[in-house]
């Protein structure tokens, strides 16, 4: 398959270490998906969904304690406790490689040790990076086929001596000689390790076969691990969502998006505008490599090439986008199983069919109080396969960004849109975003506010402030009129318990506006918070009055100000001396635009 040493070595000792019965370097090819696929029929471990209503689309059904990403088992493995930050939690890495040797011993005995070769971004593009994953998860490998550019390829692009970046997977469950395997074998949570090491580029996984947990190149690979090296090349990798817009006229413009999680970033990613003659369409929905071309413009690709998407409430009506790209060829884990071998979840738009299994593989009883779908059940679906795919997600050149926005959910306070006066402002913005805890989590309180820097709290890879840092620079050294220009976005702005503006669909309309913005269209005007939409400039015309109040979706109290103030004062103090100066400066200026 490859000639490149370093990969051979690396693969040889690796498989030293984890003693697997079999080696399998994977091609990439759909007789090998398919032939992995069967196999997990056969061993019951996936179900082959019914072929009329869902083709070539399989089931799965996690281990109940292996849901969801394991932040707490999450380590960025620096050589220093404070080049990962306090944000992130650090193990020194020849403390946790020791410790990870001895799990991995012999872990994968009885299994096929799997190496996948794999491409984030497209293949050729000088925004790509190569990966190779070894995994004892045949999971892993049919979902990494959909979510990266997988096989061959990959390797023919290595060549002989080119680099990769090494992903090491284990679920850490050896099978003895005649032992049956158990449909979701992981380890206990508290077993569980997700290690980055920045300094060496490299990636160790244990003991979950979920999601970002598993499929290395996503949250491991093109966030943590990628934010080192946009830091060290002089890039950008970000939480973002990457749209185009194109307006009546039919000039396009593209828009990058940060949200934390559970603020609808698929949603927007696909939305359907109700703007008339306005289109949108998807180059990706989850991450975003940024970097300046000879324009001096910045230039997005998407580094991944499907969908792992949260399943419940994704509907006709909430997301058709969405829904008509996981009609086929679509992997779904953790929803509920109909009798007719089809898929069911919350939010879907009908009832569920009787005999449904829900995701713990029992009959599912509606009266139980108990979801049929796990909350964090997950399509996993090709993005050429959504109906708004744009052409340019293929382009190795990527796509020009225009405008990038930040948004949280936020009940009070900040308006429905506002646009940072500079580059540094929107840094500061950034910075900030975050939003209020909707029911009850661990350790806070409802309606308290959780910072989740640029969406990427869970993600950066270093230190954030020094991360902070890296954004003042990259506006520093660019050509200030080809900077995108940032915005921030407040969807989720209420009044006595009542929302202020509709959402969804027309989330165009805030689109339509920063686009104008981005044409320098003379429609904003300045506020102690930064530029705000003059009157009239949101077209309203046809919105129902019940559902918006632009005035008090726009509104800016200064007394809510205040307290908003002095908890980013209070959030930044957590950063101590590796803090940027310039982002102090901007909190200054805020404060002082409100003494005006
Ligand atoms: C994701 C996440 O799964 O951000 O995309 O958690
Ligand atoms: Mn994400």
């Amino acid at each position: 398959m490859t000639k490149n040493k370093r990969l051979i070595d690396w693969v040889n000792q690796w498989a030293n270490l984890f003693e697997p019965d079999n080696i399998h370097w994977c091609d990439g090819t759909e007789q090998e998906n398919q032939r992995i696929l069967d196999d997990m029929v056969a061993s019951g471990v996936a179900v082959k969904l019914n072929e009329e209503k869902k083709p070539n689309s399989y089931y799965f059904q996690t281990d109940p304690s292996d849901v969801a990403r394991v932040e707490n088992r999450t380590f960025i493995c620096s050589k220093t406790k404070e080049d990962a930050g306090h944000t992130n939690n650090w193990v020194a890495p020849d403390i946790m490689k020791e410790t990870m040797r001895k799990i991995y011993k012999g872990a994968m005995k009885g299994r096929t040790m799997y190496v996948i070769p794999f491409s984030m971004g497209p293949y050729g593009s000088d925004k790509s990076y190569i990966g190779v994953e070894i995994t004892d998860s045949p999971y892993v490998v049919v979902h990494m086929k959909i979510m990266t550019r997988m096989g061959k390829r990959a390797l023919d692009i290595l060549g002989e001596n080119g680099e990769f970046i090494p992903c090491i997977h284990s679920i850490g469950v050896p099978l003895k000689e005649g032992e049956k395997d158990v449909k979701w074998p992981c380890r206990p949570i508290e077993e569980k390790y997700i290690c980055q090491f920045p300094e060496t580029k490299e990636i160790w996984a244990y003991g979950s076969g979920y999601g970002g947990n598993a499929l290395l190149g996503k949250k491991c690979f093109a966030l943590r691990i990628a934010s080192v090296l946009g830091k060290e090349e002089g890039w950008l990798a970000e939480h973002m969502l990457i749209l185009g817009i194109t307006n009546l006229k039919g000039e396009k413009k593209y828009i990058a998006a940060a949200f934390p999680s559970a603020c609808g970033k698929t949603n927007l990613a696909m939305l359907i505008p109700t703007t008339p003659g306005w289109k949108v369409e998807t180059v990706g929905d989850d991450i975003a490599w940024m970097k300046f071309g000879e324009d001096g413009r910045l230039w997005a690709i998407n580094p991944e090439n499907g969908f792992f998407g949260v399943v419940p409430q994704t509907s006709m009506d909430t997301n058709p986008n969405a829904f008509v790209s996981i009609q086929k060829n679509t992997l779904y884990t953790n929803v509920g199983l109909t009798p007719d071998k089809d898929v069911w979840w919350e939010g879907i738009g009908w009832d569920c069919p009787e005999g449904t299994l829900d995701w713990k593989n029992k009959v599912y009883d509606k009266n139980s109080g108990e979801p049929c779908a796990q909350s964090n059940s997950r399509f996993t679906a090709p993005i050429a396969q959504c109906p708004v795919a744009d052409k340019a997600f293929e382009d190795p050149i990527g796509v020009p960004i225009s405008a990038i926005l930040f948004g949280g959910r936020r009940q009070s306070t900040i308006p429905l849109v506002y646009e940072a006066n500079n580059w540094n402002h929107g840094v500061m913005i950034g910075s900030v975003i975050g939003s209020e805890i909707t029911s009850a989590v661990i350790g806070l309180k409802e309606g308290e506010l959780r910072h989740d820097p640029f969406a990427m709290k869970p993600f950066c890879g270093y230190n954030m402030g020094d991360y902070f840092q890296h954004w003042v620079n990259i506006g520093k050294d660019a050509d200030q009129d080809k900077l995108p220009k940032i915005f921030c976005v407040n969807w989720f702005r209420k009044e006595e318990g009542k929302w202020l503006w509709p959402g969804y669909g027309e989330n165009s309309r805030v689109l339509a506006y920063i686009f104008d913005r981005c044409n320098s269209e003379d429609i904003a005007q300045d506020s102690p918070i930064g530029k705000i939409p003059k009157d009239g400039a949101i077209n309203i015309e046809g919105l129902d009055p019940k559902n918006v109040d632009i005035k008090a979706a726009m509104k800016i109290d200064k007394e809510e100000w205040g307290r908003e103030i002095q908890t980013i004062d209070s959030f930044y103090s957590e950063f101590g001396e590796r803090f940027p100066m310039e982002l102090k400066q901007e909190l200054n200026k805020l404060k002082d635009r409100f003494k005006q």
